[in-house]
């Protein structure tokens, strides 16, 4: 299949990306192409307009800053899962991002276009619920950060006003009482999620847990925090009985529906599962100080 006809925009600066996609009503964004050219190519989506990201300054890097971990819109996925400065700091980041798609869409895919996309199944946006990112977005005139439980709508619905494009995307570090776990059920390496976990705890010196995220995807239409798992654990020792009965828990807090690849109750009964080995992965890591 070929798109519909568009005409091709490749502005240098962020200003001049705004002012197209101002000028321009039927626009849409191009960053990696691995979710958009698809949609174009099957005449899901008929902009007639696309305006390419690639070439605008400053929408790629990756920083550290203070205690925070900034990466650029348009920093490729491979360069994330690759860089230094997120393995040190974000290693739960890295740990997803080998479960998104393959190697070789990693490296066209990026951060920004999988957070913007926000497909219901995607690990992205589950890690920026679970390490609370702050998602930068530059509209006419204004810049704004948003939160993920703001930024994630609906399936493939974000909260961006077709004038703004988001520009960044910030972690804070994961310190050194924390632990971290990833865990996706998908049928085949590199398939989007039937569900997939991510869980942050952070311990104090008695080895009680004193902060908690568990965040799902694919058990409804935008990522879930379970407020019942984590409020379970708060305070607590990590042990056994604490980590099953927060697993439990998840099972209140999502909505999963039934598809061709799962049952709404597969999918609830999976959550729990995942949830359960996330929780002990992030626990070891705390134990053996990573
Ligand atoms: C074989 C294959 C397997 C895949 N498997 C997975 C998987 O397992 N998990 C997963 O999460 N994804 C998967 N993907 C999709 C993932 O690779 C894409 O990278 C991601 O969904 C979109 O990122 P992109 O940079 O390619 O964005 P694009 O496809 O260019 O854009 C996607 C959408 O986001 C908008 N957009 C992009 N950047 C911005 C921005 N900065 N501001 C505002 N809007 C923006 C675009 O307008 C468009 O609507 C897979 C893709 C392929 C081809």
């Amino acid at each position: 299949m070929k798109p519909a006809p568009f005409a091709y925009h490749a502005p240098r600066r962020l200003e001049e990306a705004l002012a197209l996609l101002g000028a321009l009503p039927e626009a849409k964004l191009l960053a990696g192409g691995q979710s958009l050219i698809p949609m174009m190519n099957f005449r899901l989506a008929r902009p007639q307009h696309l305006v390419d990201l690639a070439r605008v300054d400053g929408l790629a890097s990756i920083r550290a800053v203070g205690e925070r971990i900034e990466i650029g819109a348009m920093t490729r996925q491979a360069a994330v899962e690759t860089s230094a400065v997120v393995r040190d700091g974000c290693p739960l980041l890295v740990d997803a991002l080998r479960h998104v798609g393959h190697y070789a869409s990693r490296t066209r895919g990026t951060i920004g276009g999988s957070l913007a996309h926000a497909d219901p199944a995607s690990e992205l946006p589950v890690v920026a619920s679970a390490l609370d990112a702050e998602l930068v977005v530059a509209g006419p005139g204004v810049t704004r950060v948003v939160a993920p439980a703001e930024f994630f709508r609906a399936p493939l619905t974000v909260a961006l006003d077709r004038r703004e494009i988001l520009t960044a995307v910030s972690f804070a570090r994961i310190g050194p009482r924390v632990g971290w776990g990833f865990t996706e059920l998908n049928r085949r390496h590199g398939g989007f999620a039937i569900v997939c976990v991510a869980a942050v705890l952070e311990v104090d010196g008695a080895g009680r847990c004193t902060k908690a995220a568990v965040a799902l995807g694919g058990v409804a239409g935008v990522p879930v925090r379970s407020a019942g798992a984590e409020a379970g654990l708060l305070g607590h020792p990590l042990d056994d009985r604490r980590i099953d009965a927060a697993a439990a828990a998840v099972a209140g807090d999502i909505d999963p529906g039934s598809d061709l690849h799962a049952s709404a109750e597969y999918r609830r009964e999976m959550a729990q599962a995942f949830t359960r080995r996330a929780l002990v992965q992030a626990r070891g890591r705390f134990q053996e100080g990573r």
